[in-house]
């Protein structure tokens, strides 16, 4: 009589199985390169003795950047994340047996953002125009800034640049790039805007704006004329007084120099070409005289003006 054993063997035993069909995983997308991002482990029942080995199921799309170690199951980055690029990645190791059993594991990989995007302006620069008709309702241009990245990364704030010398003329909305006038601003200039995102560790960019105006500038006296008193027998070269040029959009004059045109003939004034301090030459004596009318002119220039003159003071 011949007797023969069978051995049924459960095809779960024999199939390589995952403790979870699926993994999520989470990365931000500036992990190094080579970076382990899981390791993949699975099992056959107990009464299977064969050996596993893993792969990536080339069905999957990992374009590459990924890897697995074929005896240990280590997933591995092999290539930069990006989410820019690609936010979500989808694969699938395989666990075989030396039978030819396989089993999966889905793997779904969500990138994170990080800041690694400037703001990017529209343009390098741009123009805007000012007319005596401007208001202040109405934005004179604006600027447009985009960032790649997600969420306070890639939310965008304006500024112009706090050390511009044209700062008090204009405002820009922060949320809008929308550039506005505070006053009328005559001459040509030139602001600094910035775009910064919100990221904990903000990027910047930075683009010019060539405001034109075609409106004229007036510079005046902070008065037309100017009454100075000093006591007879005073020292020479004591200060008399001093005059300076402000523009009426408050914009700083830059005076380049000062010069008395008329001292009543006799000489008896000088002024400081820098500061515009008048100061007598000599001790005035007031039974020859007792009024002294004297004429200042000045050079001035406005930013993004050429040097103009003007005549300023009557004394
Ligand atoms: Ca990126
Ligand atoms: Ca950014
Ligand atoms: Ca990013």
């Amino acid at each position: 009589m011949f007797q023969m054993n069978v051995e049924l063997v459960d095809a779960d035993d024999v199939t390589p199985s995952f403790s979870s069909d699926v993994i999520r995983l989470e990365f931000p997308e500036d992990i190094p390169v080579s970076t382990i991002l899981y390791v993949a482990k699975a099992a056959v029942g107990a009464s299977t003795n064969s050996t596993i080995s893993y792969s990536l199921n080339v069905e999957a799309n990992n374009d590459g950047y990924f890897s697995v170690d074929r005896w240990n199951g280590e997933l591995r980055l092999r290539r930069a994340l990006d989410r820019e690029v690609t936010a979500f990645h989808r694969l699938s190791v395989a666990a075989t047996t030396d039978n030819g059993h396989t089993g999966y594991l889905n793997v779904l990989l969500t990138v994170l953002d990080s800041n690694d995007h400037d703001p990017v302006f529209s343009q390098p620069s741009y123009t805007c125009h000012v007319t005596s008709t401007t208001s202040g309702n109405n934005p004179i241009c604006t600027v447009t800034a985009t960032d790649s990245d997600e969420k306070e990364n890639g939310r965008i704030v304006y500024f112009i640049l706090a050390d511009d010398e044209a700062l008090d003329l204009f405002h820009i909305n922060p949320h809008s790039g929308a550039i506005y006038v505070n006053r009328t601003a005559p001459g040509n200039r030139t602001l600094t805007v910035v775009a910064t995102d919100a990221g904990t560790l903000p990027r910047k960019s930075r683009a010019l704006v060539v405001v034109t105006s075609d409106v004229s500038p007036t510079v005046n006296c902070a008065v037309d004329s100017l009454e100075m008193k000093i006591e007879e027998n005073q020292p020479a070269y004591s200060i008399v007084g001093s005059v300076h040029l402000v523009s009426d959009d408050g914009t700083n004059v830059a005076v380049t120099r000062y010069q008395l045109t008329e001292d009543g003939g006799h000489q008896n004034f000088d002024i400081d070409v820098k500061t515009g301090e008048i100061m007598t030459k000599s001790i005035l004596d007031r039974e020859l005289s007792s009024n002294h009318t004297l004429s200042v002119s000045a050079v001035y220039s406005l930013p993004g003006m050429p040097a103009l003159s003007q005549n300023t003071d009557n004394l």
